[in-house]
């Protein structure tokens, strides 16, 4: 049988520490498959080495525009045009299947069973879920493919002036066809749905298997205390759900960050790694919480009944979001 692998895309430095602790996680849970990360020419060499260590194989992509500025400037993410780099997934044709992972995705348990599935499987957008969200999917590779992909983004350009505008209109009959396509959602959370829909992740969110780090804030966005385990810095959209925040920093700081250190030697990097200055006083913390970050929390959980469901929540653990809104 021909091998199959995960792949994930790091088109710069940040991404590329989103797929180390991806890869790590994938690893952690014993996947069998290969694991494969695109870069992008601009990942530097020390990078390239930790990618290296963690997965199968490291292939350097160049970094394809969309070109379509327009779009891209009104979704106010023009970061977004270079993933159309995902495209060149497709010719990995030395596996007979695969399935994409986003660098802004951690793995919570093991996954192999997603390679049983079909091209293209994915799981529903929820921002508009006839949609596939293109962080999580799998697909077959194919040249063929690959060149009606290009073909089609010639063409049509894409919706969202991003990969799943284009994917979504390339596999236009997602939605309808079949419904072993349709992953479940567990296998591409969002901790944006956490906020819209409490009740169901209340139910749910305890089965999830991936959960995807949407929006603008990624989790390299912030900072962490590894001695405090606390997660500080720019609160400015609380897109991520603090308990899988901590998930992701406790992962990279604790399996990462050595590997980069042992990388960069001498030579100073970035961790996001920080000790933050002790209190004397636990409730003087309480000032670092800025009034934006609390109005942003209270309009997120609508009603006091839901904010007092968060604190006491088991499934969402109310000390983590004690101490990570009150650091
Ligand atoms: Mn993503």
């Amino acid at each position: 049988m021909a091998d199959q692998a995960f792949v994930t895309l790091a088109t710069n430095e940040s991404y590329a520490r989103g797929a180390m602790v991806l890869g790590k996680s994938l690893r952690n849970h014993n996947t069998t498959k290969k694991l494969v990360a695109l870069v992008g020419p601009h990942v530097s060499e020390p990078c390239q080495s930790v990618l290296k260590r963690i997965f199968d194989e490291v292939r350097v992509v160049d970094v394809l525009d969309s070109g379509d500025t327009a779009h891209l400037a009104m979704m106010k993410r023009p970061d977004l045009g270079v993933t159309f780099t995902k495209l060149h997934c497709w010719t990995l044709t030395h596996y007979s299947k695969c399935v994409f992972m986003d660098a802004d995705t951690l793995v919570l348990s093991n996954i192999d069973e997603l390679l049983e599935r079909e091209e293209l499987s994915a799981a529903p957008d929820p921002g508009w879920p006839d949609c596939f969200n293109s962080g999580v999917f799998v697909f077959s590779p194919s040249n063929e493919t690959y060149a009606k992909l290009l073909q089609h983004c010639t063409e049509h350009g894409s919706f969202d002036g991003g990969d799943q505008g284009v994917l979504n209109s390339f596999f236009n009959t997602w939605a309808t066809a079949d419904i072993s396509k349709h992953l479940p959602f567990i296998y591409n959370l969002s901790s944006i749905a956490i906020y819209t829909y409490l009740p169901a992740f209340k139910q749910y969110g305890g089965n999830a298997k991936v959960v995807h780090f949407l929006g603008k804030t990624k989790p390299w966005s912030y900072t962490f205390d590894p001695k405090a385990k606390q997660i500080s810095g720019s609160v400015h959209e609380a897109t991520a759900h603090p308990t899988f925040l901590l998930d992701w920093w406790t992962l990279y700081s604790s399996a990462v960050v050595p590997l980069l250190q042992e990388q960069y030697g001498d030579q100073p990097f970035h961790s996001g790694c920080v000790e933050v200055k002790k209190h004397n006083h636990p409730k003087s913390s309480f000032k670092h919480i800025t009034s934006t970050a609390l109005l942003q929390f209270t309009t997120l959980v609508t009603t006091r009944a839901e904010a007092s469901w968060l604190f006491s929540s088991k499934v969402m653990n109310g000390t983590r979001w004690f101490s990570f809104l009150f650091l």
